[in-house]
């Protein structure tokens, strides 16, 4: 049977070559869709469709624009349920969550339906008379996109909603994992009434369609790169738009702290950890790596989490009361498990009893899945890490933390700010000093005080710094500058030439004005 390949120019496009198939993580006898991974010619197929429809699209006005994702919005809310529903099926996260993923496009669509009536420029005065200067953003062209499964509605929408209003047409390459949710993304977008070659899809993995997507830049088939993943791809990523003078959108990997001061509300801070560390089984790219504590609270902070953590409800996604689900993918999996095989060394200590993979012969009693033929883990917490230790600045992408502690506020800033990432942070004090400083003096892109690392809002910017991306933003009116280019007009109405600096007119002052007195 010929499975879908590519969405061109509103045409489906099935193949029989390069099969493979969308598993539900909690049951992997469950196949949620059977895709074909598209090849080279066919992400070139795609760009340019895109290209051809870039005419018309950029010359529709923007508030026009804005009215398609006025109406996604609104497909998006009237099928909240069905999309947040195949999200947790092909996904894993549990049902409330999918819910909060799917709620982040709305979103999204809601704060940039209204930007379509603004995308400002300015009017500048010129030096010279009847002469008038403007600023217009202009859109950049074609936008290729490739997109993680961890947020498989929210992220695509935070590149897609902004790239689209702002006048740009799109190939997508959803994630290998989420291809099913990603063609319920695209079936709202058209049925929102996006014309034909606006936005298209591609899809396969990382590596085969991935890869040949990008590796089209070099054939100037696309403008702008957009990317949510590893730190290694996108260094790649970020080499290839480079020598063609792009500058991509990179959303790279996180190795995010949070550090708890001694006068903190420690039972706030628990929560705030626990989620930060083991919500979404810890698969975001803002998830909590370092565990910061202040030495005299540590031993007691270890033993309220280790009790926390003890209870944690593990199991079907579908279930209301359980606190993370499977894996994203067997790939996610073996990562993890590989991760606390290769990255944990004789000197730390595992505060949880079992780790691993929850199975019939290692099982929780929380556990409420089916263990068997789903991707189920443990939670797990490594002690007694230091920075010397790979642990400490390798992204784990999985429900581990690390525990450290520190004696000054110094050095848990140098804790926090020395892994080479720079996404997320957080800080739990009552001590506003404390607080003002860890703001200032922390070099990642997002910070909390008094919450999670996790759970950033749709309409701030998004991004990280170091490893964690190019300095790049999404999100609310900093992405805009991702997704159009300022062009600066002169215009001239005097009927002669005007030279710049030099027919200005500029008055000079008389520079004897005071008398001398002695
Ligand atoms: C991601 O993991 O790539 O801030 C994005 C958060 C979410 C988005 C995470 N709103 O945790």
């Amino acid at each position: 049977m010929n499975s879908l390949s590519a969405l061109i120019a509103g045409k489906e496009i099935r193949s029989n070559k390069n099969i493979f198939q969308s598993l539900n993580p909690a049951d992997l006898r469950d196949i949620v869709g059977t895709y074909s991974s598209a090849e080279k010619d066919l992400c070139r197929d795609a760009c340019t469709a895109a290209r051809d429809a870039f005419t018309n699209w950029s010359a529709t006005p923007a508030p026009v624009r804005a009215s398609v994702l006025q109406n996604f919005a609104h497909l998006i809310e009237k099928n909240k349920t069905a999309l947040a529903q195949l999200v947790t099926r092909e996904m894993g996260k549990p049902f409330r969550e999918a819910l909060g993923d799917v709620q982040e496009a709305i979103d999204t669509c809601h704060f940039f339906v209204s930007e379509g009536r603004r995308l400002y420029g300015q009017t500048i005065p010129s030096e010279m008379p009847l002469k008038e200067l403007f600023t217009y953003r202009r859109p950049v062209g074609v936008f290729a996109c490739i997109t993680a499964g961890n947020f498989p509605v929210a992220v695509p929408s935070w590149y897609f909603v902004p790239a689209l209003l702002c006048g740009n047409t799109c190939v997508w390459k959803p994630s290998e994992d989420t291809p099913e949710t990603s063609f319920a993304f695209y079936k709202l977008l058209i049925a929102a009434g996006v014309p034909k070659g606006v936005f298209n899809v591609v899809f396969g993995t990382g590596q085969t369609t991935g890869a040949a997507l990008v590796e089209l830049v070099d054939e100037g088939c696309i403008d702008k790169v957009g990317f949510t993943g590893s730190t290694e791809v996108g260094r790649r990523i970020g080499e290839i738009c480079g020598r063609n003078l792009q500058s991509p959108c990179l959303e790279l990997g996180g190795k995010n702290p949070m550090v708890v001061t001694p006068d903190a509300n420690l039972e706030a801070a628990i929560h705030g950890a626990l989620w930060a560390a083991f919500g979404t089984a810890g698969q975001r790219c803002t998830s909590l790596g370092n565990l910061i504590l202040h030495e005299s609270i540590k031993d007691k902070f270890s033993k309220m989490l280790i009790e926390k953590v003890a209870e944690l409800k593990v199991g079907n996604p579908k279930s209301s009361d359980i606190f993370y689900g499977p894996m994203i993918s067997e790939k996610f999996m073996k990562t993890h498990l590989n991760n606390i095989e290769t990255l944990v060394e004789p000197h730390h200590k595992l505060l949880t009893v079992k780790n691993g993979r929850i199975s019939s012969s290692n099982d929780w009693s929380h556990f409420s899945g089916d263990a068997e033929n789903g991707l189920y883990v443990f939670p797990t917490i490594v002690d007694n890490v230091h920075q010397k230790d790979r642990i400490y600045d390798t992204e784990t992408f999985g429900p581990l933390i690390n525990l450290m502690s520190y004696s000054s506020l110094d050095e848990a800033i140098r804790l926090a700010n020395s892994t080479g990432y720079g996404l997320s942070s957080s800080i739990y004090t009552n001590n506003m000093e404390t607080a003002y400083r860890f703001k200032s003096e922390i070099k990642a892109g997002m910070t909390s005080i008094n919450n999670s690392t996790t759970g950033a809002e749709a309409h701030l910017p998004f991004g990280g710094n170091g490893k964690s991306g190019n300095g790049s933003r999404q999100s609310g009116i900093w992405v805009l500058d991702q997704f159009t280019r300022w062009q600066a007009v002169n215009w001239d109405v005097s009927g002669k030439l005007q030279l710049a600096q030099m027919d200005t007119g500029y008055i000079s002052p008389t520079d004897t004005v005071l008398p001398t007195q002695f």
